[in-house]
């Protein structure tokens, strides 16, 4: 790479007019990396436990940034979907997601084996997701069909199963508030994803009223949503927790 090129690069001066898909690539990138940079910080302010898990959103925010990065160079220069990166980035950051759940459960009683369930199931979700995204797109219908399984497996888990429990028998209202919240993100956030994905021009259930188009547009807003407003919900839930804590040492 030329130094003309690198800088170009930088500054984004490659990035067309009208180009809109490549603009959110842009601005997902400097939003997670703002992002990162906060929850970085804030962590090392943070108390105990907290620092672990706003270390852990900082990481999420900071992987998505790095994937947005290379996204958005390969959609400029391709004008297609990097499903690669894509589901790189996911692989990382899903099961980080799963770590979050786990370490707010923790010191109520959650085991590992909660934490490589969910793990289990997102990679069931995303291993599927990628072969109908890719090598058999013809099928897409049938690999989004297996991927649900997996996301219903996590979506089981919050909602009913034992980290559900785990909340409900915690007594702590703070944690009961932020874990119904991260629960919505996984019921209506990742519910942006599978509808992106049914613009698959080849069957995909939506793909006469989605454009395919419109599938980057689509996954750029939902991973803004869901992993820095996911991470803003752990923060929260730290601050509002240490205060208590504050309080009740007082
Ligand atoms: C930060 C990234 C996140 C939270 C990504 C989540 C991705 C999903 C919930 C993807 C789900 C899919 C299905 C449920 C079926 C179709 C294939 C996928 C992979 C798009």
């Amino acid at each position: 790479m030329t130094t003309g090129n690198f800088l170009s690069l930088l500054l984004a001066a490659d990035l067309k007019e009208g180009d809109y898909v490549g603009f959110t690539f842009f601005v997902g990138f400097m939003a997670m990396t703002a992002a990162s940079v906060f929850f970085f910080f804030e962590s090392t302010r943070m108390e105990g436990k907290w620092k672990t898990s706003l270390l852990v959103s900082g990481l999420i925010t900071f992987i998505a940034a790095a994937h947005y990065w290379y996204m958005r160079d390969y959609w400029i220069a391709n004008q297609t979907s990097p499903t690669s990166f894509r589901y790189i980035d996911w692989t990382l950051t899903v099961p980080l997601m799963c770590v979050e759940f786990y370490l707010i459960l923790k010191s109520f009683g959650a085991k590992i084996d909660l934490l490589w369930k969910m793990i289990g199931y997102s990679v069931l979700m995303l291993v599927a997701g990628y072969l109908g995204e890719t090598v058999y797109r013809d099928n897409s219908v049938l690999w989004g069909f297996i991927s649900t399984i997996g996301y219903v497996g996590i979506l089981y888990e919050v909602w009913l199963g034992s980290a559900k429990k785990l909340s409900q028998n915690s007594n702590d209202p703070i944690l009961q508030a932020a874990f119904t919240t991260l629960a919505w993100f996984v019921l209506v956030g990742w519910a942006i994803y599978p509808i992106g994905y049914m613009a698959i021009e080849t069957d995909g259930w939506l793909r006469n009223v989605i454009p395919l188009a419109s599938l980057d547009l689509i996954y750029n807003l939902g991973d803004a949503v869901n992993k820095i407003g996911f991470g803003l919900v752990i923060y929260s839930l730290a601050v509002n927790s240490m205060e208590k804590q504050k309080k009740a040492n007082a």
